[in-house]
């Protein structure tokens, strides 16, 4: 049963705001219009751009994950994201004030561990600041979840898988997120797509 109701109507503010939010859906408005490729000479740096040390999406920057208070409801945007080793995950502050903590025991408040093995656990603290920004880099392959330290008991939490799923099946007992496998076929799932499912 869900605990969480996503809000129709006050929803603009969660995705809007932020550029390069998980990958794959290319936004409108990355600049890549307007651009004229006939007058652009061949072999530019877009590949050198590309041979990063794999710590960067293609866009050139960290995956970004949102976190949320809105209205009565506190999430993670995307809920479920999927990343290859390597990449750099970096949380956003968007409104309120949110931890990324992960489901390790003795990080944060966190009772259970939900991580892979040799995995490293990550712990922002809680970010007051709106804007404020938390980055972790995945190396590790296996599925992830975690949580928001104040808002763990009204289910703010989170999942990513990297590279491929393992080592944790069903929902943290804080909340609920998406399958692992649902997060490898589509690499990223919002909050509203997610609260919307049920
Ligand atoms: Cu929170």
């Amino acid at each position: 049963m869900k605990r969480r109701t996503f809000v129709k109507g006050g929803g603009t503010v969660a995705v809007g705001g932020l550029t390069g939010l998980a990958g794959c859906n290319a936004p409108s408005g990355d600049g890549a219009e307007g651009t004229t490729t006939e007058t652009t000479p061949a072999g530019t740096t877009a590949e050198d751009a590309a041979e990063t040390d794999g710590t960067t999406t293609e866009d050139g920057g960290p995956v970004q994950v949102a976190m949320i208070s809105e209205g009565t409801n506190y999430y993670f945007d995307p809920i479920g994201l999927f990343v290859e080793p390597g990449t750099t995950v970096e949380w956003v502050n968007q409104s309120g004030s949110h931890s990324a903590t992960a489901y390790a025991e003795g990080t944060g408040s966190a009772e259970v561990t939900r991580i892979p093995d040799d995995a490293e656990p990550w712990n922002s603290e809680i970010i007051t600041e709106q804007g404020g920004t938390f980055s972790h880099t995945f190396e590790v392959e296996g599925t992830y979840d975690y949580f928001c330290i104040p808002h763990k008991t009204l289910g703010m939490v989170a999942r990513i898988v990297c590279g491929q799923p393992g080592g944790v099946e069903g929902n943290p007992p804080d909340g609920e997120v998406p399958a692992p496998q649902d997060i490898v076929d589509r690499g990223s799932i919002s909050y509203e797509e997610f609260a919307g499912d049920g």
